[in-house]
């Protein structure tokens, strides 16, 4: 028996405790957060591991086609072609995912930051709303997540907690017991009722709208706490602002009716402290920096920050806790800047980069299949020399010159901390690699001795040991215990005490229309979260036949169409053949896919998303995809 951690890239970051002999996965009933339950992904971890489609040994592409080499020869060629690149370091590029975490595994990025490649900037994931949470509070910072559990009322804007936090969604369930009422906003079509009271359905992508709304009705109440106001900088901005909105334009603009707006207002304006969930899914729209700025004032003007109770729930960094080892490495310079290439454009970035792109390193980042236009990453990768790290033929690994089998969680050692909760946990080893496949930190340090300039690695304790002294945690606890909780205050903000130098709150001061709807394509294509997968890491025997998207009984294109002929879904950027379903409750006019599946099976929604950027922390706005279903 092992204590152990899961490093998927998921807030929950599980303390395990697994039975390397038997096979077995289980909770480490120990752990503050989360408490000896965890989900599918975790439990079926070692189908992942025993995989028979799982790559064991390094290949080499030859005339078009894969075969078996030693890591001696692989090593070799990638060795020779980067230090041939190294003669312009620009035209070396590193791009790193975030397919498993841990600080052993920044060993890449730590080797191409010396070599002065080129790296990705912008962000598939969360930064528009870390950073529009920056902007209002000038630090990224939430209550502590138990802190749910006093709350009177919870208002969830599109977190989908059944399937991305099953530990939040646990709490929630404890919470509503004891007679919280919960509220979510969303476009619906989800299982809201499973952990709902009341459930708005709203227009994809303009939660700013209905927020507004509400500091409207706040206005006109007139009920504003003093105190409040004067922990905020630019409150006469944003009054002038809303001042000048019209109530019923602002319901128009999100769908939303204004009955339903009311209620909301109770929810917020009654007695008892309101906690306020922001999901990552609404700030994946081109004005999704603003949808969270705008619920984040209305938790600050509702009375809500900095108490009990109360708080708006973004993220945490999860490498809060956590320093870095880099200095530690040996040779190389560190070379200040470097060139960056926009991740969600990367095929159109490569295509013009000047010096030329020559050699590509791809590590935890199924890269190929998750940035928008994806064909055209494809089509990037053909010319420079690509190294892929990946246990499995998945889009990206095919595109490769070299495939580099990884150790995987269970597999090597890593530490890591959770974008939900404060405790840092150890993921020991449990098992050995399984064939020939060697951890990400074994595979760099063997390619950093082997370059022509050398640089030495530390080992992996000493990665561990010099992260842990930034919070100051002991090692011998991590190692006995698995899991060390820092600690944080329990509310953050206590006193209204903000980030910002002058420690005041700021409102956003601009509120930007939706784009109209496009009449060639008035749908709007969803990729939302899979409960059973994280991202791609798909099996390939549930990838079969025809994907399935869900629309509502009252999408327009329902009763246009007949589903038992073939129907496509249509953007601009391309078509791909669908099966369509109905589901309750979901916005007439959403198209709503699950997301991950692999191009080569013809899954992949990236091949027809076109690459476009939220208006905060350069993110994807992947969900502003516009599209129309039609039969073919
Ligand atoms: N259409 C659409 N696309 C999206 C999104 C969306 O909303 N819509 N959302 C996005 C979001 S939120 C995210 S976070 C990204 C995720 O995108 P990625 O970061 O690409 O995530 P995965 O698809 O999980 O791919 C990670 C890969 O890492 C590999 N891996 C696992 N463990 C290890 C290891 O120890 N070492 C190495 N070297 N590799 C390992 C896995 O086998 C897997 O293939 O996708 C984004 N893509
Ligand atoms: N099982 C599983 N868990 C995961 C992951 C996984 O792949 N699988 N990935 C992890 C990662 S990296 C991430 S980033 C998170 C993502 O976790 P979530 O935030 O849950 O993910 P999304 O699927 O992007 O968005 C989910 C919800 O946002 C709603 N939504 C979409 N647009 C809007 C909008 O404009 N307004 C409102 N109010 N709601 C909207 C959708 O209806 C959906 O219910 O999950 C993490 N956990
Ligand atoms: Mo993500």
């Amino acid at each position: 028996m092992t204590i152990t951690a899961c490093t998927m890239d998921c807030g929950d970051a599980c303390s395990l405790i697994v039975d390397g002999e038997k096979k077995s996965i289980k909770g480490n009933p120990r752990h503050p957060f989360t408490k000896g339950f965890i989900c599918k992904k975790g439990t079926r971890y070692f189908e992942r591991i025993d995989a028979e489609e799982r790559l064991v040994t390094p290949l080499v592409k030859e005339n078009g086609a894969f075969r078996q080499a030693s890591w001696d020869e692989a090593m070799g060629v990638i060795a020779e072609k980067l230090d041939a690149a190294r003669a312009v370091p620009e035209s070396i590029l590193h791009i790193h995912g975030h397919g498993y975490r841990g600080i052993v595994g920044t060993a890449s990025s730590v080797l191409f930051e010396r070599l002065g490649s080129s790296t990705s900037y912008g962000s598939v994931c969360d930064d528009t709303g870390i950073v529009a949470s920056q902007r209002d509070f000038g630090v990224l910072n939430h209550n502590d997540p138990e802190d749910l559990l006093n709350a009177s009322r919870i208002i969830n804007w599109g977190r989908d907690v059944t399937r991305c936090s099953i530990h939040q969604h646990a709490l929630i369930a404890k919470a509503r017991k004891n007679g919280t009422e919960v509220l979510t906003i969303s476009p619906g079509g989800d299982e809201t009722a499973e952990f709902s009271d009341v459930n708005i359905v709203i227009r994809p992508g303009t939660d700013r709208f209905l927020a507004a709304a509400v500091l409207k009705l706040y206005l006109e109440a007139g009920d504003l706490n003093p105190w409040v106001l004067n922990r905020t900088a630019n409150w006469p901005t944003l009054r002038g602002l809303v001042d000048g909105l019209n109530f019923a334009e602002l319901c128009m603009a999100c769908e939303v009716s204004s009955d339903d707006v009311e209620m909301l207002y109770d929810w917020y304006a009654d007695t008892g402290n309101v906690a306020t969930l922001i999901g990552w899914g609404l700030q994946r729209h081109l004005f999704g920096g603003e949808n969270v700025r705008f619920i984040n004032a209305l938790a600050m003007i509702s009375g809500n920050i900095g108490v009990r109770g109360g708080g708006a729930y973004f993220n945490i960094s999860s490498g809060r806790n956590l320093g870095t080892w880099a200095h530690l490495v040996k040779g190389g310079a560190s070379s200040g800047s470097r060139r960056e290439l926009l991740i969600q454009n990367m095929g159109a970035e490569i295509k013009k980069a000047d010096p030329p792109i020559d050699f590509i390193w791809v590590d935890g980042h199924n890269v190929v299949n998750q940035v928008p236009d994806c064909l055209s990453v494809v089509d990037a990768f053909r010319k420079p020399f690509v190294v892929v790290v990946e246990g499995f033929m998945n889009d990206t690994a095919m595109q490769a010159d070299v495939i580099l089998p990884p150790a995987f969680m269970f597999e090597r050692e890593d530490v890591l901390g959770s974008f939900v909760h404060n405790c840092v946990n150890h993921c020991a080893k449990a098992v050995e690699p399984r064939g020939e496949c060697r951890s990400d930190l074994e595979i760099i340090a063997d390619l950093a001795a082997r370059l022509r300039e050398p640089l030495l690695f530390p080992d992996s304790e000493t990665c561990i040991r010099e992260g842990l002294k930034k919070a100051d945690i002991s090692y011998d606890e991590l190692m006995d215990n698995g899991f060390v909780k820092v600690k944080h205050p329990f509310i953050a903000f206590r006193n209204m005490e903000f980030g910002h130098p002058d420690g005041l709150y700021r409102f956003p001061e601009t509120l930007h229309p939706e784009p109209a709807r496009d009449s060639d394509y008035p749908l709007q294509l969803l990729t939302l979260v899979s409960g059973k997968f994280l991202h791609s890491q798909i099996r390939e025997e549930d990838q079969r036949g025809v994907p399935v998207i869900y629309v509502s009984k009252q999408n327009p294109a329902w009763a246009a169409l007949n589903p038992a002929e073939d129907v496509y879904l249509v953007t601009e950027q391309g078509a791909m053949q669908v099966q369509m379903e109905t589901v309750k409750e979901l916005h007439n006019r959403a198209v709503v896919m699950r997301r991950g599946g692999w191009m080569k099976f013809g899954h992949c929604a990236n091949v027809i998303i076109k690459p476009m950027t939220t208006d905060m922390g350069n993110g994807t706005a992947y969900y502003s995809q516009s599209c129309r279903l039609e039969n073919r």
